[in-house]
């Protein structure tokens, strides 16, 4: 396999909503370029990029995964990224390895809530942009509604540069723009095509879009306004380098007309990422000097020193580790040792491959700007970065997003129970968002992540990859308790068994405190009524009667102790009888404290198309939810509420079934707050059912 220099290479991210034909896409895209020697189709599952058990099974990308081809000597690697908007980490990951975002779009529904997310992510991250108006081949599909919809969004930038050669069942190719030919495709996905003159009906449409895209060129760039002004017209070479410019600064965003499944309309677009996207020479990468820790710019020369950055890592069940990095600067070879800034270790690396989905190619190196793999090193993490010697320079790490639900699970056998910590661990690996921990209030073992799909997914990946079967189940509530009224209360411990007796006696004040404040415990003893040395112990008592609840086993917070007297005996006293006198008396107070329980209120964020926010908003009332705002944007409404987490646990699958799919939405933690009274009962007869306590039947 050839070796590639910066100048020579292109690296793209495949972003969208899901289902917009990012994996068919790629698919095409390889096997026009003679990669592959069959078009891989989706519902066939025998797409390069989605590989992995799960993904064919769903039918939906659910990691990054990179490919690559060559035109017109150079190479393009592409990265296909979910949809999904549990798993939309991947995409912001992919983003900041590549130097162009290929954002694809479905021609029925135009911009969705996903499209508009990756956008954002895409902005944010710099990269140039250029739209895919995919599945023109089906149905109501539409140049003029989408583009109206993307323009709408996301301004007047967006300019098409083919245009499509008939609609729906009929479409057959199409008219490149900076070519002025038509393209007629062969309908049988073959992808080959005959270039001639643009059909006569359409030579008016064809022409006045061309002059638009002059226009919209010429417009981002003096000099060339000027030459337009004089000529009234831009050569084909002008404005092909005048979109280049236009669109490496973000001024522009071209658009192309396909259909993935047909193989249409696919050549343009190659054409366009060799000659407008930015190569990796054009492009440096922010990093940060080690020793002054400023920021600067790393540009990919093949002579430099190697730096590398690790941009995602595979557990695979066979071959183990597999690590994905971009060669940054430099020159990565077969069989090197570099060092890991970031850990502080060496690696070896064996043989370096370059990958195509699951497949991979062994090559003796790789220059700056391109992507690879690597098998079995031994700690090296997603994030990291390794160089040779001349060691100086790291790339920021990702930052992940943090979980949005928890599932507790459980494991189904002793076996499972002995290996799901280490499997779940080498799939954190992978997946760095997601979560596992035992909690500490309610001991159960959770799983956290950015949905329950994403949640399933795992579970799935445990059973196949590392055989540990698990039940899921929705996680308990993480509840509070604490008190609503001032009170005094006095506990007293005396036990006379033989030789040496136990006393303690303590008096106190409860007071609540505002939200948020935990605990407090205060002194207000004078005249050593009670020991300095035995205060701690008092509060020891009460401190760990509060963690232990009174109403159904929940901490209790958000209240103050004030210790006011006491008494003790000067033999008898120890620092147990004054703890047990602490607990005493705390459960006294709590007698009349009207303790009360707390349930955590989250802040949701939804997503939707807006003919479903009435419905939306319906159902965020039915579940004790507050809405605090909405707002439109573009076809999408956001709704902003806050509803109690007990309340949410499955919310997915009610958005799912609302929006036929189209929802997404966002929750963090705000605050605690009382649970209504009626709910109350029910939480507590539970809780106390589940210590085995007899719950009394209410009258
Ligand atoms: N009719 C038609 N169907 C298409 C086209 N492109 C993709 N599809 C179909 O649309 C569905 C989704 O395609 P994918 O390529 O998996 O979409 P994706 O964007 O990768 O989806 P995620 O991985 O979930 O984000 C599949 O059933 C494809 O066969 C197209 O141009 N025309
Ligand atoms: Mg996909």
């Amino acid at each position: 396999m050839k070796v590639f220099d910066a100048p020579s290479i292109r690296n793209i991210a495949l972003v969208g909503h899901g289902g917009a034909g990012k994996t068919q896409l790629a698919a095409a895209m390889l096997f026009d370029a003679g990669t592959v020697n069959r078009l891989g189709k989706v519902d066939e599952g025998t797409t390069s990029t989605d590989y992995d058990e799960e993904e064919i099974a769903r039918q939906h990308t659910l990691s990054a995964t990179p490919a690559w081809l060559e035109w017109q000597k150079t190479k393009v690697n592409l990265i296909d990224t979910p949809g999904f908007a549990n798993f939309l980490s991947d995409a912001a990951v992919a983003l900041r390895i590549v130097e162009a975002a290929v954002v694809v779009v479905d021609a029925v529904s135009g911009v969705e809530v996903q499209t508009e997310k990756v956008w954002t992510l895409a902005a944010e991250a710099g990269q140039p942009r250029v739209i895919v108006l995919n599945r023109f081949d089906r149905e109501r599909a539409s140049l003029e509604r989408s583009l109206g919809s993307l323009r709408d969004i996301f301004g007047r930038i967006i300019v098409p540069v083919t245009l499509p050669l008939g609609e729906e069942k009929g479409f057959r190719g199409v008219v490149n723009l900076l070519t002025m030919k038509a393209l007629t495709y062969e309908t049988s996905g073959s992808g080959t095509f005959t270039e001639g003159e643009i059909p006569a009906e359409l030579v008016a449409t064809a022409k006045e879009a061309r002059e638009a895209l002059v226009e919209m060129v010429a417009e981002a760039d003096d000099a060339l306004m000027e030459r337009f002004f004089e000529e009234g017209a831009l050569t084909d070479e002008e404005l092909v380098s005048g979109l280049r410019a236009s669109v490496r600064s973000s001024k522009l965003v071209p658009l192309f007309t396909t259909s993935a499944l047909l193989n249409i309309g696919i050549h343009p677009l190659l054409d366009a990422l060799v000659s407008l996207v930015p190569s990796p020479s054009d492009r440096p990468v922010p990093a940060v000097d080690r020793a002054s820790g400023t920021t600067m710019q790393a540009t990919a020369e093949a002579d430099a020193p190697c730096r590398i950055f690790v941009w995602k890592t595979v557990a695979d069940p066979f071959a183990g580790r597999i690590t994905l990095f971009r060669v940054i600067t430099g020159t990565l070879n077969a069989d090197t040792t570099l060092h890991n800034l970031t850990r502080d270790t060496h690696e070896r690396f064996g043989h370096l491959l370059v990958p195509q989905g699951k497949q991979s190619t062994q090559v003796p190196e790789l220059r700056a700007g391109d992507v690879g793999a690597v098998a079995k090193l031994k700690e090296t993490q997603t994030g990291d970065t390794l160089a040779d010697k001349s060691a100086d320079l790291t790339f920021p790490p990702f930052t992940w997003p943090e979980p949005l639900l928890s599932y507790a699970v459980e494991p189904k056998s002793r076996a499972d129970e002995e290996k799901i910590s280490s499997a779940l661990h080498r799939l954190q690996e992978e997946d760095p968002t997601i979560r596992s921990a035992r909690d500490a209030q309610t001991k159960e073992l959770l799983i956290s992540g950015q949905g329950q799909l994403h949640i399933e997914v795992t579970v799935a990946k445990l059973k196949r990859r590392f055989g540990v079967d698990v039940n899921l189940k929705l996680p308990r509530i993480p509840y509070l308790e604490t008190i609503t009224a001032a009170t005094e209360a006095h506990g007293r411990h005396k036990k006379q068994t033989g030789g040496h007796g136990q006393f303690g006696d303590c008096k106190i004040r409860v007071q609540p405190l505002a939200r948020g404040e935990d605990f407090a415990f205060v002194n207000d003893i004078f005249g050593g009524s009670i020991p300095r040395q035995f205060i701690p112990a008092v509060e020891k008592g009460i401190q760990d009667a509060r963690l232990k609840g009174y109403l159904a086993g929940y901490p209790m917070v958000d209240f103050q102790v004030t210790l006011l007297d006491g008494q003790y005996h000067q033999v008898d006293s120890n620092e147990l009888s004054f703890k047990v006198a602490g607990a005493l008396a705390f459960k006294d107070a709590m007698a009349r404290a009207r303790p009360t329980l707390l349930e955590p209120v989250m802040n949701v964020e939804v997503y939707a198309p807006s003919e479903y926010a009435g419905d939306l908003m319906g159902d965020i009332n039915s579940r004790r939810g507050r809405i605090s705002g909405m707002e439109a944007r573009g076809t999408t409404t956001v709704i902003r509420a806050q509803v109690p987490m007990a309340e949410m646990l499955t919310y997915e699958q009610t958005l799912t079934s609302l929006t036929g799919a189209r929802g997404s939405y966002a929750m963090v933690f705000s605050h605690h707050e009382e649970v209504p009274t009626h709910l109350q009962q029910k939480i507590i007869a539970t809780a106390k059912a589940e210590r085995g306590e007899v719950v009394e039947e209410e009258v």
